[in-house]
């Protein structure tokens, strides 16, 4: 990543931490824009700001217990405020991919149980039609070359054409989620129609859960060398 998206993903996320306040529920999104994020809330912890937060992995636990920040879970804190976190694409509509990070099944329960999520992102993951983001599915490894034939012919119905593969780890063997699963990249380029493939894909047994977040995000936090956008409503 270059200097300046990493400066641009800070000053995104330090716009997001203008969006805190004292005795907030918050989900911390996984990736490398949410991590400062949490570094920023992290420090403002550190000087008396008191929240309680529910991490969307393991890798983000991680940082928000070194940093001292109190975590929750969704059992004993089912309802947050805000979620802050990134995305991987995002379009005009604030439709998102997101799951380049693995962490898209526990990124979208943690969405849909806040009254808020707010995005935090650098210019370059604006596009106007998604898809030129590899989709991100994740699926149960049970079956798991079933339901890759499933998504690709499920796919080409709802008009996107290209390759479905199970995502390795830097090991060679199958990468596996904090939850177990297996995750299916799908190269389409373009996705020319997201609500229809998200109802598709929703409906295929052995799919989890799918990196298309469609009516979840109420703004985007967008930033790059000339400042920071706000797109949809902050409030
Ligand atoms: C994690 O699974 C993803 O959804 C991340 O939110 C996404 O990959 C954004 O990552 P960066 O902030 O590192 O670009």
């Amino acid at each position: 990543m270059s200097d300046k998206a990493d400066a641009a993903k800070r000053l995104a996320a330090a716009r997001a931490l203008e969006l805190v306040r004292d005795g907030m529920r918050i989900g911390l999104g996984t990736g490398s824009t949410a991590a400062h994020f949490v570094a920023l809330l992290g420090a403002q912890v550190g000087q008396g700001l008191r929240v309680i937060a529910v991490p969307t992995s393991e890798r983000t636990r991680e940082q928000a217990l070194a940093l001292s920040i109190p975590l929750s879970t969704l059992d004993e804190t089912p309802e947050l405020d805000l979620t802050i976190d990134g995305a991987d694409e995002f379009d005009p509509a604030l439709r998102l991919i997101k799951g380049g990070g693995a962490a898209l099944l526990r990124e979208k329960i943690v969405a849909a149980a806040s009254a808020r999520m707010i995005v935090v992102t650098d210019r370059s993951k604006q596009v106007d039609t998604l898809g030129r983001f590899p989709l991100p599915v994740e699926v149960d490894r049970f079956g798991l070359e079933s339901t890759r034939r499933h998504v690709a012919r499920l796919a080409a119905d709802a008009g996107c054409s290209g390759t479905v593969a199970p995502r390795r780890a830097p090991d060679g063997h199958f990468l596996v989620t904090d939850g177990g699963h297996a995750i299916l990249d799908c190269s389409f380029g373009a996705i020319p129609d997201p609500e229809k493939l998200a109802r598709g894909l929703n409906a295929i047994p052995g799919v989890v859960e799918h990196g298309l977040f469609i009516g979840l995000a109420k703004a985007i936090i967008v930033a790059d060398e000339q400042g920071v956008e706000v797109i949809g409503d902050i409030a």
